[in-house]
């Protein structure tokens, strides 16, 4: 069967409950999605014609139902985290009101995780559980034949040195650097998939999308989407989205090995565990030697009970040794943690200040604990009647309102303000001036009139 007769797809971001419409600043507004942009580069080097409306990129509902009537499609591919249930909704909603005939399919972390829930929705067609490059495909050959597909469609592992790396013409803008030391063009790239960690706060969604392994891609493989994307952008640094990228060391060392061996110079961000750090030592300023500029690391708490509590498999003592580390490196340090876990008391959340004034990072991420559907915590939290949480939009961590029953969120704002005044960003901005003069000229500005343009803008609700 020619190409002419392959079913017409739009894939469809709605990620919108932070970055509302109207909006290509920051990580929420700019970045792509890789999920949506593997999908897409399987699709089309399978011969179908794919193209993709982004959300951010419209002035609200009514700018996408004109979309919506301009465009002749057969399929709409809609990628869903619990905290975008809102939005994706809505614009399944508005699709199948234009264009009734189009079949709806959902993929994402909220859909593997919770399947039953979407479909519940009789305006999606077909839900989509773990990876689908493989079972995507599957799909579209039944649909052309014909034949009948189950609502529910579970995925196979795909082996990922054979994927076509991710469609980055998908999403037509390029992706923000989110700290100001980070040189434009700046990309994002994910060399594995997987997390072989415990953590009650996260487990066990990421083994109902991925499986219980890590698989990483070969270094070689990854090496080859750098040197596209150098040939294609010229990038002066990147992000390697990985939960885990330190976890392996020698792929690592054969990582660095080849990166600088290609003549990659480039900075570069990832995130790590306080334990691999101080494990692994040897690899990790290796990494700082080939580039690694800031280490994402989620500390979460400075109490020893609540990181056992949490199943985090780090110590305190860990934590407090990885961040030395980074210091004498010159790494600098971008540390999650939580305040207000369930059980924690308030001794337990002013350690975890004790211990981020400890850590001195450059930049401090702290949540107010939020249950994620698809953790172990969540369950713990639904059965013991403890979320506050009543909206999906809320799924935020990032949202500072109450999320516990029972926690002094009074006393938890003082905690975080009081952490998050030891961030070196907090102080630094000249400083940062002087060292890095292209950097932050290059960067603040777009920060600055992103900070400006949030101010007047609508959330997606109330369009
Ligand atoms: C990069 C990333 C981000 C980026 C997102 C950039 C973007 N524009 O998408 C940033 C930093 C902005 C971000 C923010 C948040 N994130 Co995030 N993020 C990730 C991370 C690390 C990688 C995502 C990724 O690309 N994975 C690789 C791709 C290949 O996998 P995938 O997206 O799942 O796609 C595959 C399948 O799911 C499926 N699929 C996906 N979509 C579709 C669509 C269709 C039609 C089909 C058929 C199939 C399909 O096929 C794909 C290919 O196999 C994941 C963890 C992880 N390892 O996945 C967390 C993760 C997705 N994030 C998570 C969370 C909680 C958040 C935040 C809510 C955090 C917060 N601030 O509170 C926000 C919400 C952002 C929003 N939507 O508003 C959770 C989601 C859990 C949940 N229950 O939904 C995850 C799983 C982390 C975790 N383990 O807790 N995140």
């Amino acid at each position: 069967m020619g190409p002419s007769f392959k079913k017409k797809i739009i894939l469809f971001y709605a990620g919108i409950t932070e970055s509302g419409f109207n909006n290509a600043s920051g990580n929420e507004g700019s970045w792509m999605n890789h999920g949506l942009c593997s999908i897409s580069a399987t699709l089309k080097s399978a011969g179908y014609p794919v193209s993709l409306i982004d959300l951010r990129r419209l002035k609200g509902w009514e700018h996408l139902e004109s979309v919506l009537t301009e465009q002749d499609f057969d399929i709409a591919g809609l990628t869903m985290m619990s905290v975008d249930f809102n939005p994706v909704n809505k614009c399944i909603e508005t699709i199948k009101r234009i264009r009734p005939r189009v079949k709806v399919l959902v993929g994402g972390a909220h859909a593997s995780i919770a399947p039953e829930e979407l479909a519940a929705n009789n305006n999606i067609d077909h839900v989509f559980v773990g990876e689908a490059e493989v079972s995507l495909l599957d799909f579209l050959r039944k649909e052309e034949a014909g034949e009948q597909n189950p609502r529910l469609i579970y995925g196979e592992k795909p082996d990922l040195d054979r994927l076509p790396f991710v469609d980055r013409g998908l999403f037509a803008l390029p992706e923000e650097p989110f700290v100001p030391f980070l040189l434009r063009p700046f990309v994002t790239i994910i060399a594995g998939r997987g997390c072989t960690y415990n953590c009650n706060y996260c487990q066990p969604a990421e083994r109902i999308i991925f499986g219980k392994n890590v698989r990483r891609r070969s270094v070689d493989n990854v090496i080859e989407e750098l040197k596209a994307l150098r040939s294609k952008f010229r990038f002066n640094s990147f992000m390697i989205h990985d939960d885990c990228l330190t976890e392996d060391r020698k792929w690592v060392l054969e990582f660095c090995d080849k990166y600088q061996g290609n003549g990659f110079r480039q900075p570069f961000v990832c995130q790590s565990r306080a334990d691999l750090i101080v494990k692994n030592k040897d690899a990790f300023r290796r990494l700082r030697d080939c580039g690694l500029i800031l280490c994402l690391i989620g500390f979460e708490s400075g109490s020893p009970r609540i990181l056992k509590f949490l199943k985090k498999g780090c110590s305190l003592e860990q934590n407090l040794e990885a961040a030395e580390i980074c210091h004498k490196l010159n790494v600098k340090i971008w540390a999650n943690y939580m305040l207000g876990v369930p059980t924690e008391t308030k001794e337990e959340q002013e350690e975890t200040v004790t211990m981020i004034k400890k850590i001195r990072p450059y930049h401090c991420s702290p949540a107010y604990y939020t249950p994620h559907p698809g953790s172990d915590l969540f369950q713990y939290c639904i059965e013991n009647n403890l979320s506050l949480i009543d909206s999906h939009d809320r799924y935020r961590r990032s949202s500072y309102e109450p999320k516990i029953r029972g926690i002094d969120y009074e006393h938890l704002k003082k905690l975080l303000y009081e952490s998050i005044s030891v961030a070196e960003d907090q102080n630094l901005s000249l400083q940062e001036v002087i060292s890095s003069p292209a950097a932050y000229l290059s960067n603040y500005p777009g920060k600055f009139f992103a900070k400006f343009r949030s101010l007047f803008r609508k959330p997606y609700n109330q369009e």
